[in-house]
Formats: structure tokens, C-alpha cells, sequence
């Protein structure tokens, strides 16, 4: 009894994974694969799968392999089809990455619960066949030439992700100024250069405060420093997030006049650049979803009637975090999501403060709505405390698997320990060696300035 059923288990196997073969698809003759757990906490996991095809090119590939116990159960995947039928997962390609040729490699991602032990999956098979293969090494990757917005140009929204030119997801990998109106000396050809060339960033975001000696006490002053700071980041071709930093008070309608006098500026001065994504509230606090989607559909025609192409992003609930720091989650805005279209979600966290719960939101709502985590920082939520690096690297690791763009607080001299720069740093012209970063800057740094990945078709 025993025997048959493992016997049918077995034929149901083979069926699922034949099943899923695209009809056009040409069996592979040989395989790599890469699988990497990639983040991992109580009973639950994160893990990255590069299938390399070693064999004749194929126009589709469908991806087998046996979860090791019956503790395992596959959560959520991404960049392909995934299911799961008793201990058998089953990925398949999706349109943009659905050919292979020879030597070829595709990505794909998932998050999965576990009980006992987490081992490898084992039996990889790419169209029937057994990943046995290895490579001697990966062929190295030839980064695209040009700068982040050269090779990316205009952006747009596409389902859940953030797509450039050739309309294919990409993600953006920067830093956030702190307080335009405490820092801006730290703002400069020196340190923008530092910026583009050392760390390679693609995204600057200028952080313009509404209150708190900002933008209210002179809207013409900070409108005009902000256009600079676009300029000078589009001169060295990386993108600008031009961020309304409303934080106290917390109900962005409080800005609300105020931020169609500064959007319907700053988005008909820069309608013709490529670089520019606009962040319509930071961090709304104490008020209720309905509400900042009530803003949202204010502010954001203001924008589009200057300037109808760029990407638009907005706040959520608790300090954009999709609600989870009221107690609330991001089914609220998937259910009553904004009017609009070419926008994205702000998810907002602070690695020592926000830790698997925040990530479990991110990673489910991750593939309902297009998220930008348009600020975060390494250290506690308050700015300051010790800097995490185990939760920072976790995140910072789900970011990169999900293609989510991110921007680190701060870019700044600030003194405190999410600055990534020592005190004084600004008073001098070296933005570059390494005796001016932080622990938290050295972090970033290292994340930041790896290749980008971009693709170029
Ligand atoms: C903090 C600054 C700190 C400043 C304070 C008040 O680091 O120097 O005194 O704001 O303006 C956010 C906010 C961001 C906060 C940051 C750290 O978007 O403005 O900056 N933080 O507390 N959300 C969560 C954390």
C-alpha cells in the first residue's frame, strides 16, 4: 500500500511537471542550478533559483524540483509561474524570460514556510531533464554601458514592478539627503560626484521638509533648490526623487494647498527630463487610508496635467508601512487603491525597529501592488541606535530579489548613526575615501555600488 502510493505519488510528479511544458518548449540536454537561501527566520524562508541552460537553446522552460520533507510548502514565488503539488514545485517561465538560450541563465524567487530543518530542495529538472551540470564559472555579466539613466530612460509602472525604456523591471539602488534645510551644504558638485561615480547610485532623493523650518517658511527658495538638485542629478545621470517630506503633522490634507502650489511647479519646470519621480506624502501618521488616497487624488492631477509621463509615488498608512505600524495591513490599499495609474506605494522601514513582520508584509504585498521603499534606514527608527546589520541585510537582500528600488536614510553628515557620513565630512571636499563613512555608509556603499543589472531589451 505504502509502495503504490509512493508510486503514484511519483506518476502525479512526472504529470505536473509535464503538464506545465510550453507546447513550443525543446527539451534541455543539460542544467545548472543555483539555489540560494537568501534570508531565513522562524519557520519561514526566502530562497533564489538561477537555472543556467546548458543544452540547446529552449523557447520555454519549466523548472521541477522536490521539496525535501513535508514541512516545507512553497508560500509565494516570483519572476515565473509557480505551484506546488505535494513535495513537487513547479516554476515556468513567464514572458520575459521565457527563452534560454545555450548557457543562458533565468532568476526566479520564493518565500516558503518550513518545520524541522530547512535542507536543499533536490531532483532539479529543466524541461524533464536532471540538473546535473556545472559550470567551470558563472560567465562573467557585462553591466550595460551608460549611466542608470541612459541606459534606463523614462520609467513606468508595469503590474507590480518598476520598468524602464525597454519596458522590463528594474530596480533602482540609492541614497536620501536628510533635511534640505539642515544639510544642504553636504549637497554638492563634490559629494553628487562621490555620489554617481564611487557608490554608482542610480536614485538621489532630495528630501524637502514641508514643516520644521522647511518648505513653508519659503516655498520659492526650496522650489528652486530642489530644480538644482534635480539638475545636478541628472548631470551626472542618476534619477531624482523630488520627496514632499511631510512627517508632523501627520495628515498630509494639512499640506494639501501647499503641495499643488509646489507640484504644479517643480512638474512643469521638469515635464521634459527623464529623470525625475515625484513622492507626494513621506510618512503619513494618525489618519486613515481614505484620507491620504483623498490627497493622492488631488495632488496627483496637479502633476499629471504638467507633466502626464512620470511615476508618482505614495505614502501608506503608519509612516508608510502599509498600515502594519497602525495594526493594519496592506489589504486596505489593495482593496481601495488610488485612482490613478503610473503610481507606487511607499513602504518605509527601519531594520532595527522593523523586522519580520514588516518583511512578511512586504513580501506578500509585493505582488499585489508596486512598492518603492522610498526611504529606510539601517539603524532604529528614531534615526540613531546601533546599526543592524543581519536585519539590514535581510531586507536589503528581499529588496533585491523583488526588483523593489530603495533609497537609504541619509546621505548626510548627520550625527546620528543612520547618517552615512562622519560629523564634519561636509566641512571638507572628500566624500570618497573610506575614512569618512559610518558603519551604516560603509554598508551601504558596498550595497550600492555592485553592478547594476539593467536590462537593455
Ligand atoms: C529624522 C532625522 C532627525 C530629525 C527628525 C525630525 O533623522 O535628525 O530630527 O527626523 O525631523 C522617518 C522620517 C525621517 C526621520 C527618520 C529617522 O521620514 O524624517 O528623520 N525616520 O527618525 N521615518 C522613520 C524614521
Amino acid at each position: 500500500m505504502k509502495r503504490l502510493f509512493a508510486l503514484l505519488a511519483t506518476f502525479a510528479t512526472v504529470l505536473g511537471l509535464t503538464a506545465a511544458f510550453s507546447p513550443s518548449a525543446v527539451a534541455a540536454t543539460g542544467c545548472k542550478v543555483d539555489y540560494t537561501v537568501t534570508s531565513q527566520w522562524s519557520g519561514g524562508f526566502q530562497a533564489g533559483v538561477k537555472v543556467t541552460n546548458l543544452g540547446a537553446p529552449v523557447t520555454g522552460w519549466t523548472l521541477g524540483f522536490t521539496l525535501p520533507d513535508g514541512g516545507q510548502k512553497l508560500v509565494q514565488g516570483w519572476n515565473a509561474t509557480w505551484s506546488q503539488s505535494g513535495s513537487a514545485v513547479t516554476v515556468a517561465g513567464v514572458d520575459w524570460n521565457r527563452a534560454l538560450a545555450t548557457d543562458a541563465a533565468a532568476e526566479a524567487g520564493f518565500t516558503g514556510s518550513f518545520t524541522g530543518a530547512n535542507p536543499r530542495p533536490t531532483a532539479f529538472t529543466l524541461n524533464g531533464v536532471a540538473c546535473t551540470g556545472s559550470l567551470e564559472a558563472d560567465p562573467p555579466t557585462v553591466p550595460a554601458a551608460g549611466t542608470p539613466v541612459e541606459v534606463n530612460g523614462r520609467l513606468h509602472v508595469c503590474g507590480v514592478n518598476l520598468c524602464n525604456q525597454h519596458d522590463r523591471p528594474i530596480q533602482l539602488r540609492g541614497m536620501s539627503t536628510h533635511g534640505i534645510q539642515w544639510f544642504d551644504r553636504c549637497y554638492n558638485a563634490a559629494s553628487l560626484d562621490a555620489l554617481a561615480n564611487d557608490w554608482e547610485s542610480d536614485l538621489f532623493r532630495i528630501a524637502m521638509y514641508v514643516q520644521e523650518d522647511g518648505y513653508e517658511t519659503d516655498p520659492a527658495g526650496f522650489t528652486s533648490r530642489v530644480n538644482d538638485l534635480v539638475d545636478m542629478a541628472e548631470a551626472r545621470g542618476m534619477y531624482a526623487l523630488i520627496d514632499f517630506h511631510t512627517l508632523t503633522p501627520g495628515d498630509p490634507n494639512y499640506n494639501l494647498d501647499r503641495a499643488k502650489t509646489f507640484f504644479a511647479s517643480v512638474a512643469a519646470r521638469n515635464a521634459d527630463k527623464k529623470n525625475v519621480i515625484y513622492e507626494i506624502a513621506n510618512e503619513p501618521n494618525g489618519v486613515s487610508w481614505s484620507a491620504i488616497k483623498n490627497y493622492a487624488e488631488q495632488v496627483i492631477p496637479v502633476i499629471r496635467a504638467a507633466d502626464p509621463d512620470a511615476v508618482v509615488i505614495v505614502g501608506t498608512r503608519g509612516w508608510s508601512s502599509l498600515g502594519v505600524s497602525d495594526g493594519s495591513d496592506e489589504s486596505e490599499v489593495v482593496d481601495n487603491p488610488v485612482n490613478a495609474t503610473n503610481l507606487m506605494y511607499a513602504f518605509h522601514f527601519y531594520a532595527a525597529s522593523h523586522q519580520d513582520d514588516y518583511r512578511s508584509t512586504l513580501s506578500r504585498a509585493a505582488s499585489r501592488l508596486p512598492l518603492f521603499v522610498s526611504e529606510f534606514g539601517t539603524v532604529s527608527a528614531n534615526g540613531g541606535g546601533a546599526m543592524d546589520r543581519a536585519s539590514t541585510t535581510a531586507w536589503l537582500d528581499l529588496l533585491d530579489q523583488r526588483k523593489i528600488s530603495y533609497a537609504n536614510w541619509t546621505y548626510s553628515e548627520a550625527p546620528e548613526s543612520s547618517a552615512a557620513f562622519k560629523p564634519g565630512t561636509c566641512d571638507g571636499g572628500d566624500y570618497s575615501s573610506s575614512g569618512v563613512l559610518t558603519e551604516s555608509g560603509a554598508l551601504l556603499k558596498s550595497r550600492i555600488s555592485t553592478p547594476d543589472s539593467f536590462p537593455t531589451s
